[in-house]
C-alpha cells in the first residue's frame, strides 16, 4: 500500500542512490556542463535525475516514464507532509538550485559574512505572529511574493545562494507561532548557525516582543548564535493607506530606524537590516549595517 511511510521511504532511496558515488559523479560532470545555467541544467543534469528516481521507484512497482508521472502525482499530492515537502525539496535542489543572490543580496551577504566558511548554513526565522516570516524566507527561495508557488512550510529546505561568486547552502528553517511551542522551536534552534528574528515596522507589539519574548528565548536555548534583527515589511513605510491606518487606529507611527537600531544594540544583535517581501527589497535602505 502507498502511504506516507512508503512516500517518506522511497523519496530517502532516491536521495541515497543519487548520492552513489558513480551516480554523484555523472551528475556533477552533468551540471559542470551545463555551466550551472538553467536551462542547460534541465538539459543534462534534470534526464538524470529522472532516470535515477525511476531506477529506484520500479522496486516499489512504478514502472517507466508512466510510474513516473504516476508516482510524481502521487507525492505532490502528500506534501502537505513537511517531511514529504523537505525530501521532494531536496530532489528539486538537485537539478534546480535556486540561485537568488540578485533578489536578496544584502541579507544574505551578511549572513555568509557572519558565517565566514560555514558551507552549509542553518537559519531558523523566529518572530511573532504574522510579522512576515515566512514570506521573508520565500523571497530567499523563490523570489518576491510575486512568486507563483511560495512555499508554505521551510523545514529544511536548502537553497543554494552565491555571494561573491561563493555557493553555498541555506537550510531554511521557519517557526509559527500558532503551531510551535517553546519545545518545538527548541528542536529547531539545535545547531543552528544563525537565527532571523523578525519584527514589522509598521507592528509595535511585534517590536516589543523583540526584547520581552524572543531575545531571553534566544538567550536561553542558544546563547552563542549570532543574531540577526529584521525589521519587516519596509515597504509599507511608504503606503499612505497603511500609515493612516496605523495613525487612526492605533495613534502611532512606523517603528524609526533610530529605535530598531537602539533594539538591536540592545539584544546585541549581529545586524539590523530592514527589507521587503513585497518587493523583494534586502537592502538596508538608510540603516547602516554593522
Ligand atoms: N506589505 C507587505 N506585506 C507582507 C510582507 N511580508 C509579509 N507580508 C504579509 O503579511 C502577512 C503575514 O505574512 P507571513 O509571511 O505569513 O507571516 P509569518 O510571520 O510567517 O506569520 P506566522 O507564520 O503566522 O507567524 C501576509 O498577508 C503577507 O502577505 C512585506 O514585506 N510587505
Ligand atoms: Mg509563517
Amino acid at each position: 500500500m502507498f502511504n506516507l511511510e512508503t512516500a517518506r521511504r522511497i523519496l530517502i532511496d532516491i536521495l541515497k542512490h543519487v548520492a552513489l558515488p558513480e551516480n554523484s559523479k555523472r551528475i556533477s560532470e552533468a551540471k559542470s556542463n551545463s555551466g550551472r545555467e538553467m536551462i542547460k541544467m534541465m538539459q543534462f543534469v534534470f534526464p538524470i535525475i529522472m532516470e535515477l528516481q525511476m531506477e529506484v521507484i520500479k522496486n516499489y512497482g512504478f514502472s517507466g516514464r508512466e510510474g513516473l508521472v504516476q508516482f510524481e502525482q502521487l507525492i505532490r499530492d502528500m506534501e502537505a507532509d513537511e517531511e514529504i515537502a523537505r525530501l521532494r525539496q531536496q530532489i528539486r535542489n538537485i537539478y534546480l538550485p535556486p540561485m537568488n543572490s540578485a533578489s536578496s543580496p544584502d541579507l544574505i551577504s551578511i549572513i555568509y559574512k557572519i558565517m565566514e566558511n560555514i558551507q552549509n548554513i542553518k537559519c531558523v526565522t523566529i518572530g511573532s505572529k504574522a510579522v512576515g516570516k515566512t514570506s521573508l524566507l520565500n523571497t530567499f527561495a523563490v523570489g518576491p511574493q510575486s512568486a507563483d508557488e511560495p512555499f508554505e512550510n521551510f523545514n529544511g529546505i536548502k537553497i543554494k545562494l552565491e555571494v561573491d561568486g561563493e555557493i553555498f547552502q541555506l537550510e531554511l528553517w521557519d517557526t509559527n507561532c500558532e503551531s510551535h511551542n517553546k519545545m518545538i522551536r527548541k528542536v529547531y534552534y539545535n545547531k543552528c548557525n544563525v537565527i532571523i528574528l523578525c519584527f514589522s515596522v509598521m507592528d509595535h507589539e511585534s517590536f516589543m516582543d523583540v526584547k520581552k519574548k524572543w531575545q531571553s528565548e534566544v538567550e536561553y536555548c542558544c546563547p552563542a548564535v549570532p543574531l540577526l534583527l529584521v525589521g519587516t515589511k519596509s515597504d509599507l513605510r511608504h503606503d499612505r493607506v497603511s500609515l493612516l491606518r496605523l495613525d487612526r487606529i492605533k495613534n502611532q507611527k512606523p517603528i524609526t530606524i533610530e529605535n530598531a537600531k537602539k533594539m538591536s544594540r540592545k539584544i546585541s544583535a549581529a545586524s539590523y537590516l530592514e527589507c521587503s517581501a513585497i518587493n523583494g527589497n534586502m537592502t538596508c535602505d538608510g540603516v547602516d549595517c554593522w
